[in-house]
């Protein structure tokens, strides 16, 4: 079925309330620290106090001899057993064709720690309290070395790792240099920025959690793990660490409370209790702390950035030249060299016309944690960096944020960008004015002197987003560095009764797959949302799957459970065409019903169903009993949900205070299944996007390196009161090659949102003589700025 016929279909577009609210409003919903196994052990991390050292010894006696104490694993026990590092998946070679640098990232640290947090022995006791009174125990003699924790003093601090001994970890390059650098010496105007962008703990309301099984009669091993993808964790964590088959682990990722790309990835302690499980043929959990999670989850963003965008005297863009240094952190984790090269500056075209793009990415090691994907992973980088630089420019040129970008966005498609991509679809311009109806801007004067009058200033700030989900074909994934496929598989279960089970390989932790998923069937099948259930997260059921990140679990895996529903339609016509006695190919399926084309003869899905399970009439020669298909699907390019976000901020200079008083999003996600779980996805995503501008600042000591943001004390999350209400549109261009013509969601408000806040904080701050500001716009920095203007 194409994308024209699906988006037509009931259910397709309806706000049906969430299946899994009743469990997860209820307190019905199994987290994994839930769950609780027979014979269940505890384990506990004994963490680097320090960001860079020697281990000089581990005395571990006191620990064992401690009461309940069941084992102590220390490096020397992994390297005993031969487990390898925990593997990266990307490799990014660098432009003078090397391979980027790839040390080990053992799972307990093998003669040296390299940032605070990191693992060193793990554990084990009958009680919680056992294993955590024991661990303190646990005697390091540590040689302290000096730390790194700025990416952009790396270069000239000690090594982290033999293997990169500048702590260099690739350059790589993307567009064409001398082409750009020409553009650049004929330009009318050239407008230049340098920015950060800060550093963020992803912070998910279930801290992550682990629980490791073996049974020594089958030989089998379950994990239990909060993850986003138990498929690739558990190819990763056989495959590459364990040298285990497959076939040997079940990965269960049960209901798991949010995850924002952190919980994509191998962790060493999934492995250390895995391992350990069979050691000590005991089942074990761990359930990081809040404090843990802060120091150990893997974080985002950390970019430092200069940028130049050449333009000619009326505004159009000519050029844009990027330079960035992005922090990898100590260690490379999953799916870390490609945040900042193929999912950054492939994005930096924006929605614009800007014919020559040249971006250049030093990426580095320091002593702070592995830096990896986080909500929007990359795409909200470039759009921070390419927003606040071509409203800078209009600002320059003396043109309205709006303007500016009309001039120079895209109208035809399909559109290649000097930097790979090829958006199939898209409409900027009516999204862009859809956006400035919504706001009011012509209201702005009036409510900016209102502002005024009560000693306040007041701004707007504009950011039209483009972004790329769905990754990617896995032929280019393969060709652009990716270890891995990125296809997704899904199973239609139809039982006897008619009612159906999908298994999909994506992974719900709160997006609601379990509706929307249905509604898809269910809208296909011509049966009720209710009677379709919805199976994800358990390597044991699912047949295969690659996981939940780049918003891409409805555009890729959506599309194969069409794909899957596709083979069920087939195969069902050909029992509905038996009996009806017709021909197969005069046989249509709409509402639930097969008909014949100009008779009156009909049956229902439910007794097509029936007939398969029990075959009594039945052509059995020519079709198997039975009615379960499965699929798998490769994209064949990403989807490019665009919108346009406008913020509008109120400051008090007296305080530095900024309240952001009306945001508006007009967004374009092709076609919308199910528009409420939509809209709770862009209201989470603006929500980090405006914590990301306002509030959030993962700060390490520049001399220590201790995280000095180590708790929700000192690390700002937004709180409702900081959040406005939302107005939201969306407007459709269905995405051209799949067949729901959907397009991902789940990220696009954090990667809109910063750009639009920080543009309109220095909207309102541009009286007051400030013309520059790195987030977080928090009440002290805002001050700051207000004052040093003042001299
Ligand atoms: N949807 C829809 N119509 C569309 C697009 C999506 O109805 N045109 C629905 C989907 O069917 C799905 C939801 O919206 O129920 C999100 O779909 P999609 O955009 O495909 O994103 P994913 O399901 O792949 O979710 C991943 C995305 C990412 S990458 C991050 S990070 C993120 C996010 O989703 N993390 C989240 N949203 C989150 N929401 C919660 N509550 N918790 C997280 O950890």
């Amino acid at each position: 079925m194409g994308a024209s016929d699906f988006v037509n279909l009931p259910n397709i577009g309806a706000s049906i309330r969430r299946k899994e609210d009743y469990r997860f409003l209820t307190g019905g919903g199994q987290y994994t620290d839930d769950i609780t196994l027979a014979n269940q052990s505890y384990a506990v991390f004994v963490r680097s106090p320090h960001a860079h050292a020697n281990i000089k010894g581990i005395d571990t006696a006191a620990a064992r001899a401690a009461p309940g104490v069941l084992g102590v694993f220390v490096g020397a026990d992994v390297a005993a057993d031969k487990l390898n590092g925990l593997p990266c998946g990307w490799l990014i070679t660098s432009t003078d064709g090397t391979p980027m640098k790839e040390p080990p990232h053992p799972i307990l640290a093998q003669g040296k720690v390299r940032y605070v947090g990191d693992h060193v022995a793990m554990v084990v006791a009958e009680t919680l309290e056992q294993a955590k009174n024991a661990a303190e125990l646990v005697e390091v003699d540590y040689d302290v070395l000096t730390a790194v924790v700025k990416v952009t003093d790396a270069a000239r601090a000690a090594p982290l790792h033999d293997a990169a001994p500048d702590n260099h970890c690739y350059k790589w390059a993307i567009g064409d240099k001398a082409q750009v650098d020409a553009a650049f010496a004929a330009a009318a105007h050239v407008t230049k920025l340098d920015l950060v962008n800060n550093r963020l703990i992803p912070n998910a309301m279930e801290p992550r959690a682990v629980i490791g099984s073996y049974n020594r009669a089958t030989d089998e091993y379950t994990l239990y793990v909060s993850n986003q993808n138990p498929h690739v964790e558990r190819l990763l964590l056989t495959a590459f660490v364990m040298g285990l088959p497959e076939h040997k682990v079940r990965v269960i990722a049960p209901d798991v409370g949010g995850g924002f790309g952190s919980k994509i990835y191998l962790y060493a302690e999934d492995v250390c209790l895995t391992w350990a499980a069979k050691k000590l043929n005991r089942s074990i959990k761990w359930t990081a702390e809040r404090s843990e999670s802060f120091v150990s989850d893997a974080h985002g963003r950390d970019h430092v950035s200069h940028a130049e965008m050449a333009l000619d005297k009326d505004g159009k863009f000519l050029a844009l030249r990027v330079h960035t240094n992005a922090n990898m952190g100590a260690y490379l984790s999953t799916f870390a060299p490609s945040i900042p090269t193929i999912l950054y500056a492939t994005l930096l075209a924006g929605q614009y016309t800007t014919p020559q793009i040249y971006v250049e990415v030093d990426a580095w090691f320091t002593n702070t944690a592995p830096v990896d994907a986080y909500r929007g992973a990359g795409r909200p980088e470039a759009t921070y960096l390419l927003e606040r630089l071509v409203t800078r420019a209009g600002w320059e040129l003396g043109l309205a944020q709006d303007e500016i970008r009309r001039r120079n966005m895209i109208t035809q498609f399909p559109y290649q960008t000097p930097v790979a991509l090829q958006y199939d679809v898209g409409d900027f311009h009516s999204l862009i004015n859809r956006a400035n109806e919504l706001a009011d801007i012509a209201g702005l004067e009036q409510r900016k002197a209102a502002s005024r009058a009560s000693g306040k200033v007041r701004g707007i700030g504009y950011s039209s987003y483009i972004e790329a989900c769905g990754l990617a074909p896995s032929n280019i994934a393969g060709a652009l560095g990716a270890r891995a496929g990125l296809f997704e598989c899904g199973e239609v279960r139809v039982h006897p009764t008619g009612s159906v089970t999908v298994f999909t390989g994506s992974h719900s932790h709160g997006q609601g797959h379990e509706t929307t998923f249905a509604q898809v069937v269910a809208a296909r099948l011509g049966i009720a949302v209710d009677q379709v259930d919805v199976v994800h997260g358990d390597t044991g059921r699912v047949p295969f799957g690659m996981g939940t990140y780049g918003s891409r679990s409805l555009a890729v895996g959506g599309s194969a459970i069409m794909k899957a529903l596709d083979k069920i339609e087939t195969k069902a016509k050909k029992i509905a065409a038996h009996l009806m006695e017709a021909s197969d190919a005069d046989v249509e399926f709409a509402n639930g019903e097969f008909t014949i084309k100009g008779t009156d003869k009909k049956v229902t899905f439910g007794q097509v169903a029936l007939t398969a399970y029990v075959p009594h009439n039945y052509p059995l020669d020519k079709l198997e009993p039975g009615l379960n298909e499965t699929a798998f699907y490769d994209p064949t390019n990403f989807t490019f949900p665009a919108g346009t976000h406008i913020c509008e901020v109120e400051i008090d200079p007296a305080t530095g205070e900024v309240r952001v008083d009306r945001f508006t999003a007009v967004d374009d996600f092709g076609t919308i299944i199910n528009p409420m779980i939509v809209a709770g996805q862009v209201h989470g995503g603006v929500a980090q996007g405006i914590g990301q501008a306002l509030f959030e600042r993962c700060v390490y000591d520049e001399e220590s390196g201790q995280l000095l943001t180590g708790s929700m004390m000192d690390y700002a999350m937004p709180r409702a009161e900081d959040i406005p209400n939302f107005t939201l549109d969306t407007l459709s261009t269905p995405c051209s090659h799949n067949p729901l013509g959907s397009k991902g969601c789940g990220e696009a408000g954090a990667i809109g949102s910063p750009p639009a806040v920080i543009n309109a904080v220095l909207d309102a701050l541009k009286p007051l003589g400030v013309t520059e500001f790195d987030m977080p716009a928090s009440p002290g920095r805002v001050w700051q700025a207000i004052e040093s203007a003042k001299h």
